[in-house]
């Protein structure tokens, strides 16, 4: 019988926890397993030094993260970084790819108003900050 807590849980990242960003060496005992993208039913709020993940159940856009399998251990680490369940919550996410259950962290505080929202982050520059 196998027991799916032995082997961790999969997340899906979206932020700082991304190949290429600041807390991604947190998942280094953690299995890649593909680059996915979520339904189109929830937003990437930009809170500056990090995104926030939030249901956007009308006019939402398909998130692009990664899924990565996580041992116990790792996620404790996790959990703690994103402060669940105060800022961010743990929660199941629905995705495009079929990666069977995957988790991801949700932000759990008020959103200041008027935040830009996207599918990605960082996020790409908008036409009228280039210079
Ligand atoms: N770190 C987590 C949640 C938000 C953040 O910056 C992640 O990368 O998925």
């Amino acid at each position: 019988m196998t027991l799916p807590e032995c082997d961790g849980v999969r997340v899906f990242v979206y932020g700082t926890l991304r190949r290429g960003q600041r807390n991604h060496h947190l998942l280094r005992r953690a299995t890649f397993l593909g680059e996915a993208r979520t339904r189109p039913i929830y937003r990437l709020v930009d809170l500056g030094p990090y995104p926030g993940l939030c249901d956007w159940p009308e006019n939402g856009f398909a998130v692009q993260g990664e899924v990565w399998q996580v041992d116990p251990a790792t996620l404790a680490l996790l959990d703690a970084l994103e402060e669940v369940p105060t800022l961010y919550r743990r929660q199941s996410i629905e995705l495009q790819d079929d990666f069977g259950e995957v988790q991801a962290y949700f932000y759990n505080a008020p959103f200041p108003p008027g935040l830009p929202t996207s599918d990605r982050w960082p996020m790409p520059q908008s036409a009228s900050d280039e210079r």
